[in-house]
This record gives structure tokens, C-alpha cells and sequence, in this order.
């Protein structure tokens, strides 16, 4: 069985998302996904509209993955790479090269981004319509 993991915020979960799990499900019989909790995203720098529960819900909805785990630092991924026996991990390319290190346990693939969408353009876009609609 081929597996492969990609990890990720996935916060107000949109087409771009989707068609990342699309394209990698087509290259797996089981595709995972490490959602990061929210004090992960904490030290990302990152702070979610939808907490780490609804998100994962939402994520594990999406008839192309298979399972959710929780992304709790940046030091797990060898260890789940080993513990679920992965084949590929496999990210969007805004993270090329970043996760080199896992080659020597799995094949690593950065996938082109899809493009005109981001979570943080939805919240930008969001903003200016009630600042208009106001
Ligand atoms: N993505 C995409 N196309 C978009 C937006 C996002 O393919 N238009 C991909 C990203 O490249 C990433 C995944 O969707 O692979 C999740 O994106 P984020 O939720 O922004 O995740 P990020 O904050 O980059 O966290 O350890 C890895 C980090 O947790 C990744």
C-alpha cells in the first residue's frame, strides 16, 4: 500500500486545498494529512479563523484523505514518516527545498500551488467587502 503525508494549516479550507489532496490521492492508496494544532500554528506565526477540532473535521470530510493527525511541531514529520511507513511526503512548492531532509527516508515532492487562492486572500477580500458593505 502506498502512502503518502502532507501536513498544513488548511484554515477556511478552499479549492486550492482540494486539489492538492486530489493530485496527491491519485498517487497513493492512502493519503495523510497532519493538520496543525493550534499552538503550532502559534509558532508559525500563524492565527486560524477555525480552531484546530473544525479543522480537522473539515479536513477528514474531504472524500480524498484518509486520515488526519495532528501537526504539533516541527520535529515530528521523520517520526511519522517511520511510524505510518510513508512513501512520499509531499508539500506545496512555497515550501521547496525545506524538507530535503526527509529523503532519506521517503521520496519528497513539492507540488505547483494553485493558483488565485489563499486563505489569507479570502480574509483580505472578506475585509474589504464589510468595509464597503458598511
Ligand atoms: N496550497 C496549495 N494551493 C493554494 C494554497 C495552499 O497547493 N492556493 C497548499 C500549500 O502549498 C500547502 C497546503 O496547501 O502544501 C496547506 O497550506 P497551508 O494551510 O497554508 O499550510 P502551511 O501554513 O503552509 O503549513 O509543516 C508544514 C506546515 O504545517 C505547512
Amino acid at each position: 500500500m502506498k502512502t503518502i503525508i502532507t501536513y498544513g494549516t488548511f484554515d477556511l479550507f478552499h479549492f486550492g486545498h482540494v486539489r492538492l489532496f486530489e493530485r496527491l490521492s491519485k498517487m497513493c492508496d492512502q493519503l495523510i494529512v497532519g493538520v496543525s494544532t493550534d499552538e503550532f500554528n502559534a509558532l508559525k506565526g500563524k492565527a486560524a479563523f477555525f480552531s484546530y477540532q473544525q479543522r480537522a473535521e473539515i479536513v477528514a470530510a474531504c472524500k480524498y484523505v484518509s486520515k488526519v493527525i495532528p501537526e504539533q511541531n516541527w520535529q515530528q514529520k521523520s517520526a511519522d514518516v517511520s511510524r505510518f511507513d510513508v512513501d512520499i511526503f509531499a508539500i506545496g512548492d512555497d515550501w521547496q527545498g525545506e524538507f530535503d531532509f526527509l529523503k532519506s527516508q521517503c521520496e519528497v515532492m513539492y507540488l505547483t500551488r494553485t493558483d488565485d487562492i489563499s486563505t489569507t486572500e479570502i480574509k483580505n477580500n472578506l475585509a474589504v467587502k464589510s468595509v464597503n458593505a458598511a
